[in-house]
């Protein structure tokens, strides 16, 4: 069953679970909705890096912070679309272009729609993750054809202000209300490993799975700490509490692609093959994320056939989706 109305103390009750018993609870919701062995790939492109306004404070692109790292102007047309080619060669389903900016310009937002065509057009799916967006921007970009948009809450409310502090947790719901609202779907999930609490853990996931629909796509990072930045010294996560925090995800939101996002450069195969346990069914193909190595399209092939496991084919559907559209269009109707 599908619910929006999570509260905390079940959200604590799962997490405590023992772990074959969380991870059974969360493969039995898996399989309601998906099958235990395709996984949907995506490939990231930045597509502007750098010089980012913005404070948050895991990133290696804000401007705030010496992390020795090359900016990049917007990149033109043609040479997103030959990456997206070579992506879509390396077998990914959907192409992401990432844009270090508090939010697009009015300037820029022509050249940006254009890459949503021109990528579009290679039968590729589309997202992108551009910052806040206004209502206007999000029809602009649904108009393009665009079909996926990424705008993290990247923790909760709670811890929120000790990671980012020059847009407010409202603003990130409010960029993903007008995303819903055009009729983008949305890509909307966190950061775990921020020296946050596991209270903060299930507050982010009660966040998430309590949207009045769920995104469609789930990203689950595991923070890559970055030198120069003021989480770059933070210790590592604890894997299985990673695992556990993906299981919990899968059950609250059970028919979103869940992804196994930013963190696995530095992951074994086994703690990965736990993560596909617990319902992660997405990931980033390539060497690159944004600006960070990623695990790589070799030893990716290797890990998926190794667990006899496949990419899926372009694209995926989404469990629910058109129920879940029709019932939020018509709640969104219902007079005040
Ligand atoms: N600038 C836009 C924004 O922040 O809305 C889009 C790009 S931003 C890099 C996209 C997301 O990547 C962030 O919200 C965060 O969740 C994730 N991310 C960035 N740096 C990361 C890091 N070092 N480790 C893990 N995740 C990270
Ligand atoms: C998301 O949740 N993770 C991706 C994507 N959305 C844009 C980004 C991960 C970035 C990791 C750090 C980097 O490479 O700069
Ligand atoms: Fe800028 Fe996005 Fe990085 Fe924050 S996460 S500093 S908004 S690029």
């Amino acid at each position: 069953m599908i619910r929006h109305d999570w509260t905390l103390e079940e959200i604590a009750t799962l997490f405590q679970l023992p772990f074959p018993e969380l991870l059974y609870r969360a493969q039995t919701a898996h399989r309601q909705y998906f099958d235990g062995a395709t996984i949907q790939a995506s490939t990231l492109l930045s597509i502007k890096t750098g010089a980012c306004p913005e404070d948050c404070k895991y990133c290696s692109q804000s401007g705030r912070y010496a992390t020795g790292l090359e900016k990049e102007k917007l990149l033109q047309v043609e040479t997103v679309v030959e990456a997206a080619k070579a992506a879509k060669a390396q077998g990914s389903s959907r192409f992401c272009m990432g844009a270090a900016w508090r939010s697009p310009t009015e300037k820029d937002m022509p050249m940006v729609l254009e890459m949503v065509r021109q990528v579009k057009d290679l039968g590729m799916e589309t997202c992108m993750t551009l910052g806040m967006l206004n209502e206007q921007q999000a029809q602009s970009l649904a108009a393009a054809g665009l079909d996926y948009y990424n705008h993290n809450l990247d923790t909760s409310p709670e811890y929120y202000a000790r990671v980012i502090t020059t847009r407010s947790y409202d603003d990130r719901l409010n960029t993903l209300h007008h995303v819903r609202d055009a009729g983008i779907k949305v890509c909307a999930g966190g950061i775990v490993g921020m020296g946050e609490e596991r209270s903060d853990r299930m507050s982010l996931l009660q966040q998430l799975a309590n949207l009045p629909v769920h995104p469609e796509s789930v990203p689950i990072n595991r923070l890559v700490p970055i030198p120069g930045t003021p989480l770059g010294d933070t210790p590592p996560m604890d894997e299985l509490e990673f695992v556990r925090t993906l299981a919990v995800a899968r059950i609250l939101m059970p028919a979103s692609w869940l992804r196994l996002s930013a963190g696995r450069e530095s992951m074994s195969d086994s703690t990965q093959a736990l993560c596909f346990m617990a319902g992660a069914n997405s990931l980033f193909l390539g060497c690159k994320l944004l600006t960070t190595p990623n695990a790589g399209l070799g030893r990716d092939q290797e890990l998926l056939q190794r667990l006899g496991m496949r990419l899926a084919e372009a694209p995926v559907s989404v469990p629910l989706y058109h129920d879940a559209m029709a019932s939020y269009r018509q709640e969104d109707a219902r007079p005040a």
